[in-house]
């Protein structure tokens, strides 16, 4: 599979070409609420017709930055292209969800130009000579610089047209959306997601093919080979682009289009949802309903969306301006690093409705009134509700799908509803295949991502659309002064109806690499060796595994994804080791517990799960292999 190389096609299907492997089967495709909202107008979408701007390559003075030593390979399309001599470096292997490293890393000389140029390298010819690539990022430290050296070398290995968001701003659910509306064969996302920004922090890079959907491994894998043998980067000598403003600038064939960021993404929104609906519930009196955008970049879609079209009320978008160091904070929803968002929701009279998005504005959290509703309850919740609450899925979802370690809450919709299911490694990548074989509709991980096959990304704007509508249309019938159905009402009724799936995520970050990594493999060892009907305290072991998954449209294997402990009560402890961060390694434990009987479905979670937890504490050793008392985020 690992030798497998795809073609990129703007029909939306995902080819292999020189796979023999495949060519036998039929191969489907794969509180502080901010005042600055008068900033904020500066990123929103303000739509006029694009200025064309036309620079004659010839008569250019500036230089790429890194061509002292190179020299002029082609001038074929009215621009010059200088071969730029390089070498290797080590270490640029893709995680979870693309390279991410700390940007002082990224700054070292042709670092990243040297991940595009591999990436390139990777790619068969066909699908970017002329042809039409997306730029996106989250806003954060080092993306300017970062955008005019992708264009260079973009421009330098043939790409006919860039499409570039307003200062390089665009989600990472809008450049799946723009990639696929546009029929572009792919693009770059300029974010390391929830990981800090700044001078002394992580930067990020993914790119996405022609669905819009995160490049396979079989792809990622290939780029991390070509960056152990490169020697030359194609970079264009044009000058650095305005992308401060929207417009088309051309280099002779190549050329670069600044988009709004916003556009089509709303409209993608406007079609999934009802609009109208909505806009009843946020502009009622009785509802109160905040967004945390973390100074990232749903700052830029927050307005446009919730204010201008949906009638919330401007107060109502905190931290609504994306920053390069993201106000100093960590954009990440969550219960530790959302923490004023969480304030103001557990608050003395707070609001009804509370959300926030991460850096990259594909994940999200959802918080009643004093209350959190987990990732894994949620993406359950929405699939229940899909078909009644959201036009997109008037005829029904076509299947539902979970990452290994989110809960088995979806299980049990997906029971019920009698649809399709599916169960895949952590990563957003593994979602993609499914939907594009028509197979999957609604999709979620317990890290806050959730998301349906409107896109081929988790899209944190959309989690929260889609619990507005869920609570829009119970309470479409309730009458000024009439008590309305709130955030927990739903998610307890749903309880009622399925059971309560109780979960827990212990992370450690920023271990160290060593004792992390030996913890793992005492545990694989442990797995090796246990059998069913093994007793771990009160718990009886139903089979424990390293997961593995064998992706059923293209029979590709993913191993090593994970390490479970599945009990005969349906009761599970997963260990597995992050793939996004940038330093040392962290350790993720996920604890799980089915409880059906209603009247213990009030119960705290961490009490709830308090014996499974001292059990996965107990069978890891994990504070004797990583010194850690205690996990840096409970979620
Ligand atoms: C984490 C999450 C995973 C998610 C990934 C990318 O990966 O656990 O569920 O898909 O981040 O999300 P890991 O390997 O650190 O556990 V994002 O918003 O950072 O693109
Ligand atoms: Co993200």
């Amino acid at each position: 599979m690992a030798s497998c190389s795809y073609s990129l096609k703007p029909n939306n299907m995902l080819l292999p070409s020189f796979c023999s492997s495949f060519k036998s089967r039929p191969f489907l495709s794969n509180a502080i609420f901010s005042s600055s909202s008068s900033s904020l107008s500066l990123l929103s979408c303000s739509p006029r017709l694009p200025l064309i701007r036309t620079s004659h390559a010839h008569s250019l003075s500036i230089k790429a930055s890194s061509s002292s030593s190179s020299t002029a390979i082609a001038d074929p399309e009215g621009i010059k292209v200088n071969s730029v001599p390089t070498k290797p470096i080590e270490g640029q292997k893709t995680g979870t969800s693309g390279l991410r490293k700390k940007v002082k890393v990224f700054k070292q000389e042709n670092y990243l130009a040297n991940w595009i140029q591999a990436l390139f390298n990777s790619l068969p010819p066909e699908d970017y000579k002329n042809g039409h690539l997306v730029l996106g990022g989250d806003g954060r430290y080092f993306n300017k610089e970062a955008a005019q050296i992708i264009i260079k070398i973009a421009a330098g290995n043939g790409v006919g047209k860039i499409m570039v968001g307003r200062d390089g701003i665009m989600s990472t659910p809008a450049v799946s959306a723009v990639i696929r509306k546009q029929k572009a064969n792919g693009g770059f996302i300029m974010s390391a997601s929830h990981n800090p920004g700044g001078p002394e922090y992580d930067w990020g890079i993914k790119f996405n093919y022609s669905s819009g959907q995160p490049a396979p491994e079989s792809i990622t894998d290939k780029i991390y080979g070509n960056t152990l043998s490169i020697s030359e980067i194609k970079m264009a000598d044009i000058p650095d682009v305005d992308l401060s403003s929207l417009g088309v600038t051309n280099f002779g064939n190549f050329s670069v289009e600044v988009v709004d960021p916003v556009s089509d993404y709303l409209e993608l929104m406007e079609n999934v949802f009802d609009f109208p609906l909505i806009r009843s519930l946020l502009s009622r009196s009785d509802f109160r309903f905040v967004f945390d955008a973390m100074h990232a970049v749903t700052g830029a879609y927050a307005k446009p969306i919730f204010v201008e079209k949906l009638g919330a009320k401007p107060d109502s978008i905190l931290n609504g301006v994306p920053l390069e160091d993201f106000g100093h904070g960590h954009p990440d929803p969550n219960l530790t690093y959302a923490r004023d968002l969480v304030a103001i929701m557990y608050g003395e009279n707070g609001p009804d409705f509370g959300a926030a998005s991460d850096g990259d504005g594909d994940r999200n959290m959802i918080l009643g009134k004093g209350f959190f509703v987990t990732p894994s309850d949620s993406v359950a919740i929405i699939a229940a509700n899909a078909q009644e609450a959201i036009p997109y899925f008037k005829s029904g979802p076509k299947g539902l799908a979970r990452s290994m370690p989110t809960s088995g809450a979806l299980d049990r919709v997906a029971e019920k509803l009698k649809l399709p299911f599916f169960e895949v490694p952590t990563g957003w990548k593994f979602f993609g295949n499914l939907m594009d074989a028509g197979k999957l509709s609604v999709c979620g991980e317990e890290s806050f991502g959730t998301g349906s096959d409107h896109i081929r990304e988790k899209d944190g704007i959309w989690a929260v659309l889609a619990w507005l509508s869920i609570v829009a249309h119970r309470n479409k019938d309730k009458k000024p002064g009439d008590k309305l159905i709130s955030v927990s009402d739903v998610v307890k009724a749903h309880w009622a109806t399925y059971g309560r799936n109780f979960f827990s995520r212990y992370d450690y970050e920023e271990c160290e690499s060593e004792g992390a990594n030996k913890m793992i493999g005492y545990l694989r060892d442990l797995v090796s060796k246990s059998k069913a009907g093994d007793k771990y305290g009160n718990y009886v072991l139903q089979f424990a595994d390293d997961f593995a998954y064998t992706d059923p449209v293209d029979g590709s294997v993913a191993s090593k994804q994970g390490v479970r402990f599945v009990f005969t009560d349906g009761s599970r402890i997963i260990f597995r080791l992050s793939g996004t961060g940038s330093a040392g390694a962290t350790v993720r434990i996920y604890i799980e517990q089915f409880e059906p009987d209603v009247s213990k479905h009030e119960m705290d979670a961490q009490s709830a799960l308090k014996p499974l937890i001292d059990l996965a504490l107990s069978v890891s050793k994990l504070r004797d292999f990583t010194g850690r008392e205690k996990p840096t985020v409970i979620t």
